[in-house]
């Protein structure tokens, strides 16, 4: 046996030799779509798991699809294709399989070394595994010894905050509530999730704003809709499903605006791959226009467009809606008289003719849509980039009115739906008084770390033991070798997962695979099927029923390990739960605002909405009761000479850190996840060519909290240049390769979300 040697903290960081480069797709979907998604489906499930599993999904009785939070279309009787949903569904309902066996062959240091890819490849994990204190190898370990093991590690700390509990996005309602009651009886509100590298930005922006952290429209706004800006959002790969809204919309004369320093396919053109007819032409135009800002550039963008909408289409505002329903409209139009242009242009990298032209289209809307997403929630001034979204909004009253509204576009199947049960690290008293008077006991009511304050926490020792439901906390978090560095630190690292990762390779001194049930899959307990409920980004709550027979019989599910870990740390029996989760449901009505009657509805009609004050009455729950408009300065330019921004993205072929595939055809790179776009003079000026393989290197600060630390070098070995259409001093790289540069200590303001969409770097050769 190979014991690998010490584990290695970043993935393989060989040049891709094999990648090809041509021009990016004109337009997404089409026959293409069906064509990979069945590849892939039919490599990983076989053809009649495929043909099975895929036609169950986003039915009424079927499973929520594990891949993103776009809402199902109520009224269509036929399900939506989606490419990357396949995809999703196939990574997951693989029949390959990695039990004892494969660990025993293969110790932690060498599969440390393989690359994200490979490890997605391998299959479902089947049983729990157990790296003992200075092993080389994962061994098996009994459901019991599991738990007690954790126990013990919980009860050898000097305090509950010294342990973390994280949770990925996809962790069902029912799960979740359970998972964050025991973490709270454990006694801690140390509650981070991937939430907070995500929409945390939006949620504290809206918050502030129009006193409601979730979006404010129903998939039907969007056949109302007359004007749809998609700000910093790539749907045709992340969202594929919306692409067939805004083809509605476009296809009845709503102007869409796409922003982004990309021209990304899925905004260009788009071939329904269910409609015959579309399949074979060019496919329907989805952005009217599209304006190329600079990474960053947007709150220049949107200060210019609002400045051109006040000073020269004052008509077009709502000046009711403002006087009777808003605060700070004055400050805010002196805010942008003093805006001068030349900044403007320089730091949007857009003229003020194309603004002024974008800007009067704008402001003819009577009922306009802003969608956005990671473009715009992960940098420095990501809270100010929302608040100038909703200041627009607000400018023409875009709220409470059909077809209009802001739509946050949230990741991860059910990453809003935790977050309502309250995986959250600052949960409100509200919240903490039901949950106390329910399960009478006494929460505790400071607030818990976040994603980068944990990381800084295990860094400093201040944490030692972490816990995950689900995720992959090493490879998605910044900084990597900081984060490997900080899991290094713990006296435990375990995750509850369906999946081998990076984080199970880089691990504190002992180290926990608990492998549990996912969607797709019978969730049978004491021979009763279960069904569990998610929520989508729009607060439609639904139900969703697994049919696959499970991968092992040694799965087990979510709710049935959060049990486990409540007897054997709290010595609380929870079995009941656990064996109807009905009974949890009963619970969640009871603390949860918007579930009352939970079972009632979810066994009669399979989903509802859920109550928002501003989409439903108009009300801004803020301390004045009104809408806030919130100044905010244009930012500072962050790069020097020779430096360029880096926005980290993800390809056509991922989700997050599960890599489907090496390619990213609508961008025109197969072969290789190892590349650079940049612009051709930045290429010229560093005499760069396509293919040239470079470095890229980044400073910050060691830490967050340390003003003075030694700024250490991050560097990412052996990309390739692709030359490619983006603003002069931008570039942009996939995650989670170029997490390693991501400085721990770069976050936004108010949020504390990784600024990952714009690291000053440089590029060297090697
Ligand atoms: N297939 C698939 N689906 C997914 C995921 C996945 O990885 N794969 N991930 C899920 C998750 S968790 C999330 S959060 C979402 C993510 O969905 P997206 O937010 O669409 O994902 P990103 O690739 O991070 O892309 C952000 C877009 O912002 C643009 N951008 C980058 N920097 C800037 C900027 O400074 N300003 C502006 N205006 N635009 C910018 C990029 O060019 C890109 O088009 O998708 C979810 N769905
Ligand atoms: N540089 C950079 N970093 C980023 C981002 C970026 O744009 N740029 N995006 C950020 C964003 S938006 C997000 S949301 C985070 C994502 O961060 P995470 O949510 O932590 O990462 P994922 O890659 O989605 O997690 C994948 C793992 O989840 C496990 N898993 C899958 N399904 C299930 C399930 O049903 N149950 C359980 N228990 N486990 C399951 C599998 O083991 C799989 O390996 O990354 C963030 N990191
Ligand atoms: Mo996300």
């Amino acid at each position: 046996m190979n014991d690998g040697g010490t584990p290695q903290r970043l993935p393989p960081e060989h040049p891709d030799d094999a990648l090809t480069i041509s021009p990016p797709a004109e337009s997404a979907g089409g026959l293409d779509a069906v064509k990979v998604a069945l590849t892939i489906a039919v490599g990983q499930m076989g053809i009649a798991r495929s043909a099975s599993t895929l036609l169950d999904v986003n039915k009424a009785d079927g499973f929520d699809c594990p891949g993103c939070a776009w809402p199902e279309p109520t009224r269509r009787s036929m399900v939506e294709f989606c490419e990357n949903g396949a995809k999703a569904i196939a990574e997951e309902a693989t029949s390959r399989r990695i039990g004892p066996e494969f660990f025993a062959a293969r110790s932690i240091g060498e599969l440390s070394r393989e690359s994200d890819y490979w490890l997605s490849q391998q299959g479902r994990l089947t049983t729990p595994m157990h790296r003992a204190k200075d092993a080389t190898h994962y061994t098996p370990i009994s459901w019991d010894g599991a738990f007690q093991l954790v126990a013990r590690h919980l009860r050898g700390l000097s305090s509950p905050n010294e342990a973390i509990f994280y949770t990925s996005g996809r962790t069902s309602n029912e799960a979740a509530f359970l998972y964050q009651l025991f973490v709270r009886m454990f006694g801690t509100n140390n509650l981070p999730d991937c939430s907070n590298m995500c929409h945390e930005s939006s949620g504290v922006a809206m918050k502030e704003s129009i006193g409601s952290g979730k979006g404010t429209v129903l998939l039907e706004d969007f056949d109302h809709a007359d004007c749809i800006l998609v700000i910093g959002q790539n749907p045709g790969t992340n969202h594929p499903r919306m692409l067939s809204a805004l083809q509605a919309a476009a296809r009845r004369g709503c102007r869409i605006i796409s922003i982004n320093p990309l021209h990304e396919a899925g905004l260009r053109r788009f071939k329904h791959p269910q409609d015959i007819v579309g399949l074979f032409g060019r496919g329907t135009k989805i952005a009217s226009r599209h304006l190329g800002v600079r990474i960053n550039g947007d709150v220049a963008l949107l200060k210019g467009i609002q400045k051109v909408i006040i000073e020269s289409h004052g008509e077009c505002i709502d000046r009711r809606f403002i006087a009777e329903r808003t605060d700070g409209f004055e400050a805010h139009c002196a805010d942008l008289a003093g805006e001068r242009w030349d900044r403007i242009e320089a730091s949007s990298g857009i003229d003020e003719a194309t603004i002024r032209t974008a800007a009067a289209e704008i402001a003819q809307s009577k009922a306009m849509i802003c969608c956005w997403a990671m473009g715009v929630t992960q940098h420095r001034n990501a809270v100010a980039n929302i608040q100038q979204i909703t200041n627009l909004l607000l400018l023409g009253g875009h709220f409470g009115r059909r077809g209009a509204g802001a739509c946050p576009v949230r990741g991860h199947s059910n990453v809003q739906g935790d977050r309502t049960m309250g995986i959250w690290e600052r949960p409100s008293r509200e919240f903490l008084d039901a949950l106390a008077a329910e399960f009478t006991f006494s929460p505790p009511r400071d607030h818990g770390l976040s994603t980068i304050e944990a990381i800084e926490a295990m860094y400093s020792g201040h944490a030692r033991v972490f816990l995950a439901m689900g995720g992959n906390f090493l490879s998605a978090t910044p900084d990597t070798n900081y984060t490997a560095t900080a899991l290094d630190r713990c006296t435990l690292t375990a995750h509850i997962s369906t999946k081998l990762n990076r984080s199970h390779l880089v691990t504190g001194e002992e180290a926990l695979i608990l492998p549990c049930l996912g969607r797709t899959e019978r969730d049978s307990q004491h021979g009763i099927e279960q069904i569990v409920t998610v929520e989508n980004s729009m607060g439609v709550v639904h139900a969703s029923r697994g049919r696959l027979e499970p991968g092992s019989a040694d799965l087990r599910s979510e709710v049935a390990i959060v049990g486990g870990l409540a007897k054997a740390v709290l010595g609380i029996d929870w079995g009941h739960f656990a064996s109807n989760y009905d009974l949890i449901r009963d619970r969640i009505a009871r603390v949860v605002p918007g579930f009352e009657g939970f079972n009632a509805r979810i066994h009669r009609d399979a989903a509802f909405t859920l109550p928002h004050p501003v989409r439903d009455h108009l009300k801004f729950e803020t301390s004045s009761g009104r809408a806030q408009f919130m100044t905010h300065p244009i930012p500072d330019e962050l790069v020097g000479a020779g430096e360029l921004l880096l926005t980290t993205i993800r390809s056509h072929d991922q989700f997050n850190t599960t890599i489907y595939g090496l390619d990213d055809r609508y961008r025109g790179v197969r072969g290789g996840r190892r590349v650079i776009f940049m612009n051709v003079d930045d290429l010229r000026e560093r005499s760069l060519a396509a293919r040239d393989v470079v470095d890229i290197v980044s400073s910050g600060k060691a830490s967050r909290t340390t003003e003075a630390g030694a700024s250490p070098l991050r560097r990412a070995r052996n990309f390739r240049v692709v030359p490619y259409e983006i603003p002069r001093g931008c570039c942009a790289a996939y995650f989670p390769e170029t997490n390693v540069l991501v400085p721990i200590s770069e976050f936004a303001a108010g949020s504390l979300t990784p600024a990952s969409k714009s690291v000053v770097v440089r590029i060297e050769k090697p």
